[in-house]
């Protein structure tokens, strides 16, 4: 999943994409590197972040989302609005990705329940100016495992069926450095409830703080390479899929993950 922020603040790749021309470019760019969907978002959820109005969400989403559905792209919205899901499925969106996991919006699952699309549960304790003091937990992957039950119950009420559904455990939201490692070693336990997993670790900070505590470069721009790692890692684990900013590494990454799982199924 390649990600083309419409946005002039997301941490990792903030106003590179703004403009429409330039995020349908963008997102072209990506298909060509291999990415099998694009996710399209107008609302940064870097730590700290104020929300953004619904008005200025959908100006910079739609034109985006109808234009790379209209060149063939299997393309995802991320929001956290019923309205803006709802919209970007009628402009041709066939998955919505609500890091919220239907709790910031309660209209969210009915629309993702009305449209029949595909719909990325993530794990999410708040909005991003308030996350950090939410990352409190005891067993982290116990938590967010039992915690994503619950929203899927939630969906599943609204009318959502279970093939609709893939679930995140939303690493770096209301989670830090050492919970992100923790949840991505138990990975095996977030599958274990039964569905397909996304991984989206690209450029976060954890990452930076690794390659920082070696002396590396840790923008967000330098942590391509770590992320390709976490994408080999996690497809080996069997994952469904990794959200990424640089599709080309990751590409690579998975397909080295795949053949090697092929060749270990074939002893
Ligand atoms: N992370 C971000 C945004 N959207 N969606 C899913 N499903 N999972 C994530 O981990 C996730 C997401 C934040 O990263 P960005 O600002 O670089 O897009």
């Amino acid at each position: 999943m390649g990600v083309v922020n419409v946005t002039p603040d997301s941490f990792s790749d903030g106003g590179q994409w703004f403009q429409t021309d330039v995020a349908v470019a963008h997102g072209r760019h990506l298909l060509a590197q291999g990415a099998d969907l694009l996710d399209i978002g107008g609302e940064s959820t870097r730590p700290g972040a104020t929300r953004v109005p619904v008005d200025d969400e959908l100006d910079r989403v739609l034109p985006v989302v109808r234009a790379l559905a209209a060149a063939g792209a299997d393309v995802s919205v991320d929001t956290m609005r019923a309205e803006v899901a709802e919209r970007a499925v009628s402009a041709g969106a066939h998955m919505i990705n609500d890091v919220s996991g239907g709790l910031a919006d309660p209209e969210m699952t009915k629309v993702v329940a009305r449209t029949g699309c595909r719909y990325v549960l993530s794990h999410w304790r708040g909005h991003s100016d308030v996350m950090g003091d939410l990352a409190a937990y005891d067993d982290v992957t116990a938590e967010v495992g039992a915690e994503l039950a619950e929203r899927v119950a939630a969906a599943r009420t609204a009318g959502v069926r279970p093939d609709q559904l893939v679930l995140d455990p939303g690493l770096g939201f209301a989670k830090d450095g050492v919970h992100n490692w923790e949840l991505l070693a138990g990975l095996d336990r977030i599958m274990g409830l039964g569905y397909p997993v996304l991984v989206g670790a690209s450029r976060k900070r954890f990452l930076g703080e690794l390659l920082a505590a070696h002396g590396a470069e840790s923008f967000p721009a330098f942590r391509d390479r770590a992320t390709a790692a976490v994408s080999a890692l996690a497809a080996a684990r069997g994952v469904w899929g990794v959200r990424v900013h640089d599709v080309a590494g990751s590409v690579d990454a998975v397909r080295v993950a795949q053949a090697w799982r092929e060749a270990e199924n074939l002893r």
